[in-house]
C-alpha cells in the first residue's frame, strides 16, 4: 500500500501540530465525553501505550482472551485527536466502542482537551516522562513512522525539540501546563514514566486508588507480568506492528523502554545545553522529574 508523503508541521493556536491530529477538529472539540470516561494524556513518548494496557487489563483483563489476543491497543484504547485520511477517525472509533468505560488516548496540551471532559468530571490519567528520554524516543519515532515529519538527524532534531517545534510543541508548556491543572483538579492523578519503572506495584496501587478499582493480589501479579516491557514488545497486539506507517525495522515501536537511555544519544555540548534550557523553563515549577533511577 502507497504511503501518504510525511506531514508537515504548523503553527496551530500556538502549538506546532501536523495535520493528522488536527483536521478532525470540530468533532474533537465537540466530543461528547461521558462521565465514566477515562482519559490518558501524555506528552509523546512518555508511556501512553503502557498505561493504555494496564489500564485495559485493569477494566477488561477478566473478560477472556479474546479481546487481548485479537483487537490492537489502538482500537482498544482509541486515539482522540486521530485523523489519518485512510482510517475511521479517533472520535468514529471512539464512538463505536461497546466496553465501558471508554479509556481514550490522548496527547493534547490542556488548554485544546474537549470542555465535555471537564463538565463531565471524566477521570484523567497524566503521564510525565523526563524531557531528554521524550527527546530520543520521539525521534526514533520519527525515523521510523512516515505519519510523523521527518526527524533529519539527530543534533538537528534536538534543535527542534528544545524550540517547540515537533508536534504537540515543547516537552515544557506541555508538562508543566498540566501539572498546574493538576493542582486544582482532583480528577487528574499524575504519574511518571520513572515511577512506573521504579516500582510498578506502587504505581499500579496507586492507580487503583484513583480509578476505585481494587484488583485481587493474583489479578496484580498477572497484569504486572503482562505488561513487563519484553512481554509487551513481543505481544502483537500491542507492539503496533499491525501499524502499516510504522517500520519496526528501522526502529521498533517498543525500543529499548529504559530510563536514562538519552546518555547514549546526547553529547556532552548537547547535554550542557538541554540543563540550561530546563533550569530556565521549569525555574518556576514545583515538578521534579528524575531523569535517571
Ligand atoms: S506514543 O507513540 O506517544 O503513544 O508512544 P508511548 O507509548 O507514549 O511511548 C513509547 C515509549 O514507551 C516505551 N514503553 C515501555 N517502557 C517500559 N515498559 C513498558 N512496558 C513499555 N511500553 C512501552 C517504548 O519502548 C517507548 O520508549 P523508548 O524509550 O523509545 O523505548
Amino acid at each position: 500500500m502507497e504511503l501518504p508523503p510525511r506531514p508537515a508541521t504548523f503553527n496551530f493556536h500556538g502549538v506546532c501540530m501536523t495535520e493528522i491530529v488536527t483536521s478532525n477538529w470540530d468533532n474533537v472539540q465537540d466530543f461528547k465525553a461521558k462521565p465514566d470516561d477515562v482519559l490518558i494524556v501524555t506528552y509523546p513518548k512518555a508511556g501512553t501505550t503502557w498505561v493504555s494496557y494496564i489500564l485495559d487489563l485493569l477494566y477488561f483483563g477478566h473478560m477472556g482472551p479474546e479481546r487481548q489476543t485479537s483487537i490492537p491497543i489502538n482500537k482498544r484504547v482509541p486515539f482522540l485527536e486521530m485523523a489519518k485520511r485512510t482510517l475511521p477517525t479517533g472520535t468514529e472509533t471512539i464512538n463505536q466502542l461497546t466496553t465501558t468505560p471508554r479509556l481514550i488516548k490522548s496527547h493534547l496540551p490542556v488548554q485544546f482537551v474537549p470542555k465535555s471532559f471537564w463538565e463531565q468530571r471524566c477521570k484523567i490519567v497524566y503521564v510525565a516522562r523526563n524531557a531528554k528520554d521524550c527527546a530520543v524516543s520521539y525521534f526514533h519515532f520519527g525515523r521510523m513512522n512516515k505519519s510523523q515529519p521527518d526527524p533529519g538527524d539527530w543534533n538537528s532534531y534536538l534543535e527542534k525539540y528544545m524550540e517547540g517545534q515537533v508536534t504537540y510543541g515543547l516537552w515544557f508548556d506541555h508538562v508543566i501546563n498540566w501539572w498546574e491543572k493538576k493542582q486544582t483538579c482532583s480528577n487528574i492523578h499524575f504519574t511518571s514514566y520513572e515511577d512506573l519503572s521504579q516500582d510498578l506495584g506502587r504505581e499500579l496501587d496507586r492507580l487503583c486508588t484513583f480509578l476505585g478499582l481494587s484488583p485481587s493480589a493474583e489479578e496484580k501479579e498477572r497484569l504486572k507480568a503482562a505488561v513487563k516491557f519484553d512481554n509487551m514488545k513481543e505481544n502483537k497486539m500491542v507492539n503496533y506492528s499491525t501499524v502499516p506507517s510504522m517500520d519496526q525495522k528501522v526502529s521498533p515501536f517498543m525500543r529499548k523502554g529504559k530510563v536514562a537511555d538519552w546518555k547514549n544519544h546526547f553529547t556532552v555540548a548537547q547535554n550542557e545545553k538541554f540543563d540550561e534550557v530546563y533550569k530556565q523553563k521549569m525555574k518556576n515549577c514545583t515538578l521534579k522529574i528524575c531523569s535517571e533511577i
